[in-house]
């Protein structure tokens, strides 16, 4: 399998950046990459910071890193360059995705020192400075009000495109568009596992909107009809930042270092507001309605990758954890059981995903909850061996479904069975 899993990772390379899988995602995807460059790390510690320096290519001058770098043309996946028309030296599409890099950066980083690599300072300090810019977009651009949360504009940018997280708040964005829909992806997997038509009818318009907006940040936070407060995302910069801060200390830059706590402090300070313990749940704003997401979704749990929680917390997460977990043969599903949004088969919508679970899993251990953050881990160990490195799983069954060949289960693998 450790075997299988590598190999998965070489024939999705497209020199240097990786591919998701073929075909159904022919470009380098963000978060993504930062998985993979943690599977990489593993055993070729070069390859590893080669992914992230090639996923850097991507960034624009304000500093976002976006989600997708379109290195080279393909016409197998919909929308492509000319439909997100952006203006940066490389095509890319023009919104972002959850920041992973900096703790794929700190995995990479310890990796090269303790296999004595000499160019790991030099390695590490470039795309340390890119991360670092990053998070000041993340702060301006998508906290401009200082809440301690970062906003997303577009559902794509969660990494969760269709959750029943977005229902309400996509529901009042319009179907219409002025770019033309031709759907590539139900041409390579089942429809009913992907999002619907009208999902993407949405999708576009919010495209459509930013586009018209030049890609300015401010602009566009002044127009989005969609803008959500994310706990996932917020979870995951938090940790990020902390993985920043401890390559500040580990390469001497004071300044940055203070930067970065301050910044680490306004977002957990902002994250342990989000708590719910009639949920037993962390909950995303919504800022367009002023309301909470109540959607139970596995975003709900991310803040526990950033966050030092208190007892009584750990203990309502494990339990509320458990309860998702029973009767399933693979968990953690990304919608709750016994939601009515529960569909085991649709993307977003309850299938297991490998790369949600590394993320939870670690998130469960950093706050000792060390059990139920191996059984997770397990279960999605054996779900892999049992069904490949499939993009994700059925729950209810450990079917594994989407693309296959899918390079960050590949990479969630070699991580995860060590
Ligand atoms: C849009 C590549 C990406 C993942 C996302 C996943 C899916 C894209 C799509 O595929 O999103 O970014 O076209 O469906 O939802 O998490 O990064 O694997």
């Amino acid at each position: 399998m450790d075997e299988a899993a590598r190999a998965v990772l070489a024939r999705n390379d497209r020199g240097g950046y990786t591919v998701p899988t073929d075909r159904l995602y022919p470009f380098q995807w963000n978060w993504d990459s930062a998985f993979v460059a943690m599977g990489f790390a593993i055993f070729d510690i070069d390859r590893a910071y080669r992914e992230l320096e090639r996923l850097v290519e991507g960034q624009w001058d304000d500093g976002m890193i976006p989600h997708i770098v379109f290195h080279a043309p393909s016409d197998t996946y919909f929308p492509g360059p000319e439909v997100w028309g952006t203006r940066h030296r490389i095509a890319t599409s023009g919104i972002t995705q959850p920041p992973v890099f900096g703790m794929a950066l700190r995995h990479v980083h310890d990796a090269a020192v303790a296999a004595g690599r000499p160019d790991a300072a030099d390695r590490t300090l470039a795309l340390f400075q890119a991360a670092l810019r990053s998070h000041r977009w993340w702060l301006s651009a998508r906290d401009p009000h200082g809440l301690g949360l970062v906003s997303i504009l577009h559902p794509w940018e969660s990494g969760s495109d269709n959750s029943p997280a977005w229902d309400e708040a996509l529901a009042r964005v319009p179907p219409t568009t002025t770019t033309a829909i031709r759907r590539k992806d139900t041409g390579h997997v089942d429809p009913a596992m992907r999002p619907r038509d009208e999902d993407y009818q949405r999708f576009i318009h919010l495209v459509d909107v930013y586009r018209d907006c030049g890609w300015e940040p401010a602009r566009q936070w002044a127009v989005a009809p969609f803008k959500i407060a994310d706990v996932q995302m917020t979870g995951i910069l938090a940790r990020s930042t902390a993985d920043l801060i401890y390559l500040a200390e580990a390469l001497g830059l004071e300044g940055e270092r203070a930067e970065l706590a301050s910044m680490h402090h306004a977002l957990t300070t902002g994250l342990a507001g989000r708590w719910r313990p009639d949920l037993a749940r962390f909950v995303s704003l919504d800022l367009v309605s002023g309301e909470d997401v109540g959607a139970p979704t596995q975003a709900c749990f991310m803040p526990l990758v950033a966050l030092h929680v208190d007892h009584t917390q750990l203990q309502a997460v494990e339990a509320e954890i458990k309860r998702w977990l029973e009767g399933m043969v693979v968990g953690l599903p990304s919608t709750a059981p016994y939601s009515q949004a529960f569909e085991p088969k649709r993307y977003w919508r309850g299938p297991v995903w490998a790369v949600v679970n590394w993320l939870l899993a670690d998130g469960l251990r950093m706050n000792g909850a060390l059990e139920l953050a191996r059984q997770i881990e397990q279960s999605t160990v054996s779900a892999i061996e049992r069904s490949g490195f499939c993009e994700y799983f059925d729950p209810t069954t450990g079917e594994g479904l989407g693309g296959d060949a899918f390079s960050w289960t590949a990479a969630a693998y070699l991580v995860l069975s060590r």
